[in-house]
């Protein structure tokens, strides 16, 4: 896949694949990764690429010119390509986006700086994107996060295993926890399960722990989910245990979050 992002600190965005495995995608040849200075696109001697607000107030607005351009030169250097921008007005990024867009040949993103782009580029647009309802300074960290998360999607970045692993395991759910050496550490040990070798405990406690952890802090996550028997049946048991440890079965108290 081949991505191009249009920003105002092209060093910046190239940050991403320095490390980890969109590094390793891109030295296996399934990402190659540029970005484009929009300041290069810039009509003016000075290159700035800014101008102020119609019908004032603070801040200032991308041109609408410069972007055009470098969204022509791009699609160029691209061929087809989804053109995204990176925007606080955008869909919440999600991992089903992520996978559809792992299976697109190019991207073209764009990153927002000031206030934004003029509104008359939102043409050239076909998605726009946001990490979530909190404020960046500009695109080009959700642009990095989006080039990190759609990396891992394409076909040979993980290894084979893990990426089935992902797949089938608890798709959806919070993760298990996690322990490694030592056995016994500050007082603290390993589950037992976890020593017995019995690996179909492991896997139906490491269930269990993902449903009960997801049940505790992220209950929209299971609204969505359809949980076959083995499944629920796990759930209802660390329910269950749930309101043992919290002193609820005597006290005929309820979930400490309803
Ligand atoms: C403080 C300026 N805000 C006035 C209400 C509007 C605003 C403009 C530009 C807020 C953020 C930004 C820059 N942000 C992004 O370009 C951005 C972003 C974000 O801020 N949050 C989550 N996802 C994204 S994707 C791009």
């Amino acid at each position: 896949m081949k991505i191009e992002v249009l920003t105002l600190f092209p060093e910046l965005v190239e940050q991403v694949v320095r490390y980890g495995i969109p590094r390793r995608a891109v030295e296996a040849g399934l990402l190659a990764l540029s970005s484009r200075d929009i300041r290069d696109y810039s009509e003016r001697g000075d290159r700035r690429v800014d101008d102020r607000p119609y019908g004032g107030g603070p801040g200032m607005v991308m041109e609408p010119e410069p972007l055009a351009r470098a969204l022509a030169a791009a699609r160029l250097a691209v061929g087809p390509a989804r053109t995204i921008a990176m925007s606080p007005q955008g869909e919440p990024l999600s991992q089903a986006w992520v996978r559809r867009l792992a299976q697109e040949p190019a991207l073209i993103v764009l990153c927002g700086r000031y206030e934004g782009a003029d509104e008359r580029v939102a043409g050239g647009i076909d998605l726009e994107l946001s990490l979530g309802d909190f404020v960046l300074s500009g695109g080009e960290i959700a642009a990095m996060a989006l080039v990190d998360a759609v990396s891992r999607w394409l076909p040979g970045a993980l290894g084979h295993d893990q990426s089935a692993q992902c797949d089938s395991f608890a798709a959806g759910l919070l993760d298990h926890p996690h322990y490694t050496r030592p056995e016994h550490w500050r007082g603290r040990r390993v589950p037992e399960v976890l020593l017995s070798g019995d690996h179909r405990r492991i896997a139906r406690w490491r269930m269990k722990q993902a449903l009960g952890a997801t049940w505790l802090k992220r209950p929209d996550l299971l609204e969505g989910l359809v949980l076959n028997d083995e499944q629920v049946e796990l759930l209802r048991e660390f329910i269950a245990e749930a309101a043992i440890a919290n002193g609820e079965v005597e006290h005929e108290q309820h979930h400490p979050t309803a």
